[in-house]
């Protein structure tokens, strides 16, 4: 069984996160991945603030096991969002897509376990400094706003640059990826893709069936000529985005009103103009299975190669 310092800080089964997926991460899947020993995070991104509360309420009656929230901090009522996991005693944060500097204080003082999601070892530092409890080191394998490094590179260097844990997340799609993150000096992981696909994910059946139908080179990163790169799969979408963000006649304006609420479109409705955010390991996920039929099958299947490591090397280490 793996356990380590997340699992302890946590007070969870296995140190396994569900990633905080905008639109997708709701209540369902959040309390069934923490029903199943794992850390379900619930979006901050969905209908407004106080549908977010909502949310965490629903999940509190799902679970009586821990689960946190994750707060997208380029989201226009981020403030607003801020106050309200307080009120509603949330106990576990974390962040995503840029700094929580303006929010750690408040949220340490209230007793909050806050994780920041970073794509650099500067921010990394600079989230410990701020009495961070523990870094996700996300790498641009991963769906949705990406950074530029990518996780074989960036866990080891965050790890080696912080003393607090250090959870991998973007490329890990199977107990092999579970197990290179802990050869990195991780001590958690953190999946989306994966969970998309789970039976309690409330995504639209069309949302799950692209990324069933996903091969290795089926996504695209778009959005950088915006300053927002997000990694999603090609579709008629992404490849007009892309075309469009390229085109310099397109006015920024455009490009933006292009993009508006074609996550939401995707999410909810299987639409073909949507934007189906998904990570590189797509091509690896087959089958629709329950949370806790792919946590386990992450846990014990990471358990599983690092035992048969050395009956695979020709040489005894
Ligand atoms: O946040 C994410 N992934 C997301 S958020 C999101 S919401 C959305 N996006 C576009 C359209 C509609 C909705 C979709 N996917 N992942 C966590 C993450 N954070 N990845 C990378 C980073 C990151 C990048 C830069 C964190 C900090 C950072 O720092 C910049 C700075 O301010 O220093």
């Amino acid at each position: 069984m793996i356990k380590s310092r997340i699992t302890d800080l946590l007070g969870i089964q296995y140190p396994v996160f569900q990633g905080g997926m905008a639109w997708v991460a709701d209540a369902s899947l959040a309390a069934a991945v923490s029903n199943a020993g794992g850390l379900g995070l619930v979006s901050s991104i969905n209908a407004g603030t106080e549908a977010v509360r909502a949310e965490i309420r629903r999940c509190k009656q799902m679970t009586d096991k821990p689960f946190g929230v994750n707060v997208m901090l380029q989201a226009p009522n981020v403030d607003e969002i801020a106050q309200m996991v307080l009120e509603e005693g949330v106990k576990i944060l974390t962040t995503g897509a840029g700094s929580p500097y303006k929010y750690m204080e408040s949220w340490k003082a209230a007793g909050i376990v806050v994780i920041p999601v970073v794509a650099s070892v500067a921010l990394a530092q600079k989230m410990q400094s701020l009495d961070a409890d523990a870094i996700i080191a996300e790498g641009a394998e991963s769906g949705g706003h990406v950074g530029e490094n990518h996780t074989m590179a960036l866990v080891p260097q965050v790890v080696d640059a912080v003393d607090i844990p250090v959870v991998a997340a973007g490329g890990i799609g199977d107990g092999r990826g579970v197990a290179a993150a802990f050869m990195l000096g991780a001590e958690g992981v953190q999946l989306g893709t994966r969970f998309l696909v789970a039976t309690e994910c409330t995504v639209h059946s069309v949302y799950k069936a692209k990324v069933l139908g996903a091969s290795d080179v089926s996504t695209i990163v778009t959005g950088k000529t915006l300053g927002h790169p997000v990694r999603s799969l090609k579709t008629p979408f992404s490849k007009a985005f892309a075309r469009m963000e390229n085109d310099p006649n397109a006015s920024q304006e455009e490009i933006l009103a292009f993009g508006s609420g074609a996550l939401r479109r995707a999410v909810q409705e299987g639409d073909n103009m949507g934007s189906y955010m998904c990570g590189e390991i797509a091509g690896m996920i087959k089958a629709e299975q329950s949370a806790k039929e792919i946590i386990e099958d992450l846990v014990y299947g990471a358990e599983a190669v690092i035992k048969d490591f050395g009956k695979r090397m020709k040489n005894k280490l």
